[in-house]
């Protein structure tokens, strides 16, 4: 691929390879459902080549919306083999809340769906945009409240997550440490002693389709799915869960992306002309707030938070530099940030930005989020180099990026150091940032 028309014609047909009508895959074979953080990373692709079609990439996913406002983030596709297993594992109709006709999964995932919604938005005319926020507004409001009603029970201003999916981060270490310290089960304390986790790996789906190398370990992989089962069998009914349940995380990515949903929500009700509940109003200005509090002015990086015990996770991942993107952290915090970025020992290797820095006990460059760099992540933190007036690093971001697709195309994850493609190949958000980032 040597040119850049090149790389946006395959990044479109890469996109047209996992579109299924109504959404988005994000990988053959691996991912072959709709993801909620997926689907809005490809809408924000999608709206340069058709908006319309990026429209139904986001109505598809409110399709699913439950009844109390949880937005799930996997809405599973009928029919196809993968489908009863995983419609199994999550038995969404044990909740009084889901949908009746479609399956899904009982938690979510970063909500960036007023984001996504604002983007198309801006490619829209004033009459039809309002027409756009018109038809989404009530859905994502009803998001957000559930998102404070159920998740920021304190009203601390923060929304503490159940399980690691919803970080969309899967085995990041900050949430590994934690399960390691409070729930992991005794079997898989047990398998991990005698070293006969290799036994777990005859139940393992994904490493059929990638390297297990590439993969969390086995005991991640256990752990993650005994923690859904956890969930699954109080029904996904947040009260049960935070009753019996130590493990509640207010996590800096996701509450990064609340602040700056909250603030594109606010954009919408404002073009429409449209009141915000005061009390949302308030849980809005009080994450503001409260995303300061996760500042750890020791090793100077911000952190997530255990919802029970206040205690900051120093664990470091990239999940620090996520409140450049939320754009509300002072000129000083970001300055910060952004020497970790320059730095080629923490977050600035050959082809950045690693998922965990490189100076880090965890840092692996091949596993999962544990190690290689992604372009959803590089989307979110250029974004927020650019808020903070750092074109120079952003521009560079973007061309270090590109540069990975241009060489083997566009995979789901990359070796930080030596740029080798890792994970799904024709990964869908690796398309659809490449095509916001030709756009532009
Ligand atoms: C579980 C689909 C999703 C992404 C997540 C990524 C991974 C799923 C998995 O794939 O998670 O939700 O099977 O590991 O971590 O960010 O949305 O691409």
């Amino acid at each position: 691929m040597s040119d850049t028309k090149e790389l946006l014609e395959q990044a479109i047909s890469v996109l047209k390879r996992n579109d299924r009508g109504l959404y988005t895959i994000p990988a053959e074979g691996l991912y072959p459902h709709q993801w909620l953080w997926d689907s809005c990373f490809i809408a924000i692709g999608l709206r340069y080549l058709d908006v319309e079609r990026a429209k139904i990439e986001i109505l598809s996913l409110l399709r699913a919306q439950w009844s109390n406002g949880m937005i799930p983030h996997i809405i599973f596709t009928p029919g196809i083999k993968q489908y009863r297993s995983h419609h199994g594992i999550w038995q969404s109709w044990v909740s009084p809340f889901a949908p009746d006709n479609i399956s899904t999964s009982g938690i979510t995932q970063p909500p960036l769906i007023a984001e996504a919604a604002v983007r198309i938005g801006e490619k829209l005319e004033l009459v039809e945009r309002r027409s756009w926020y018109r038809q989404v507004f009530p859905s994502l409001l009803a998001y957000h409240q559930w998102l404070y009603r159920e998740r920021d029970p304190h009203h601390e201003g923060l929304a503490l997550l159940i399980h690691p999916w919803e970080t969309g981060l899967d085995n990041t270490p900050p949430w590994m440490g934690e399960l390691q310290g409070h729930l992991m089960p005794w079997w898989i304390r047990v398998l991990q002693k005698t070293r006969l986790e290799a036994v777990l790996s005859l139940t393992r789906r994904d490493t059929r389709y990638v390297s297990a190398r590439q993969r969390p370990s086995n005991i991640e992989a256990m752990a993650l799915y005994d923690t859904q089962r956890r969930l699954r069998r109080k029904a996904y009914d947040i009260d049960r869960i935070l009753d019996h349940s130590l493990f509640a995380i207010e996590d800096l990515v996701f509450n990064s992306v609340l602040v700056r949903a909250n603030e594109q929500l606010q954009h919408m009700a404002t073009t429409l002309r449209e009141a915000i509940p005061d009390d949302l109003l308030d849980s809005m200005s009080r994450t503001l707030k409260s995303l300061e509090e996760l500042w750890d002015p020791y090793t100077e990086t911000y952190c997530s938070r255990d919802f029970v015990t206040h205690r900051l996770l120093k664990e470091s991942s990239i999940a620090t530099l996520m409140p450049l993107y939320a754009g509300t952290i002072s000129e000083k915090h970001a300055k910060l940030l952004v020497q970790s970025l320059e730095n080629e020992h923490i977050f600035g290797p050959a082809y950045p930005v690693p998922s965990v820095p490189l100076n880090s006990p965890w840092f692996d460059a091949q596993r999962y989020w544990q190690g290689p760099t992604w372009f959803n992540t590089n989307w979110l933190i250029v974004d927020g180099l650019l808020r903070y007036g750092f074109k120079d690093h952003a521009d560079a971001l973007v061309e270090s990026s590109l540069e990975l697709a241009q060489r083997t195309g566009f995979h789901e994850y990359y070796n930080p150091v030596t740029g080798d493609p890792l994970g799904a190949a024709n990964f869908s958000w690796t398309a659809a940032t490449t095509i916001d980032w030709l756009k532009r």
